[in-house]
């Protein structure tokens, strides 16, 4: 889409207003958050009470959380990207207001996760920009997020994760391992958390 097409940024409380008034129905399949995505995008200075940067790690802060869903904003560092992760039996939306990442998806071709091994294998990539949300593929669920060096400029993102959850499953492919890690907040609402700092 041209930038002459794109929709008009909207502040980040009119996308939470959506997202609050869908059915949970509209969680279970990937579509109608997907068009909602690429219809609103949001105004990067609307978000500004939720960034919070690290230099060693990007920071996760909470925007939104209900029984169904919960809305997180990412702050990438330029360079910085997440491990190889899945969402389980989830369903993972992402936009991104500021920056322009890279989605690398990998296909499972064995998994053993109680014996912490694994055999993955890289498929596609996509480019996460503002035009250009994504909806984590159901069938192939395990992928990795970048903020390249070569983008040269920090990223943000926003993650829909439907329903809520606090672990993933992380692995390196080279290595055929994995395992389940714990995931945290750096801010809540605003607000930072003490114990992520
Ligand atoms: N899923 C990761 C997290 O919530 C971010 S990378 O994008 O999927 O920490
Ligand atoms: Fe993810």
């Amino acid at each position: 889409m041209s930038e002459l097409s794109a929709p008009p940024r909207v502040p980040i409380e009119e996308l939470v207003g959506k997202l609050r008034a869908f059915p949970a129905s509209a969680f279970d399949k990937t579509e109608e958050i997907l068009s909602l995505l690429a219809k609103m995008p949001v105004e990067e200075v609307s978000l500004a009470r939720y960034l919070s940067w690290n230099r060693q790690h990007y920071t996760r802060n909470l925007i939104d959380k209900t029984d169904l869903y919960e809305l997180i904003a990412i702050c990438w560092e330029i360079g910085q990207g997440s491990s190889v992760h899945n969402h389980r039996d989830q369903s993972c939306w992402m936009a991104a207001p500021v920056g322009k990442l890279l989605v690398e998806n990998f296909r499972v071709e064995f998994q053993d996760i109680e014996a912490g091994k694994c055999r993955l294998r890289a498929s596609n990539t996509l480019e996460l920009t503002a035009a250009n949300p994504c909806a984590v593929d159901p069938r192939e669920p395990v992928h990795r997020v970048m903020n390249p060096r070569e983008a040269n400029q920090r990223a943000v993102t926003l993650h829909v994760y439907s329903r809520p959850f606090d672990t993933c499953v992380v692995y390196s492919p080279e290595q055929g391992t994995c395992g389940n890690v714990r995931l945290y907040y750096n801010t809540v609402f605003g607000k930072p958390v003490p114990s992520s700092q």
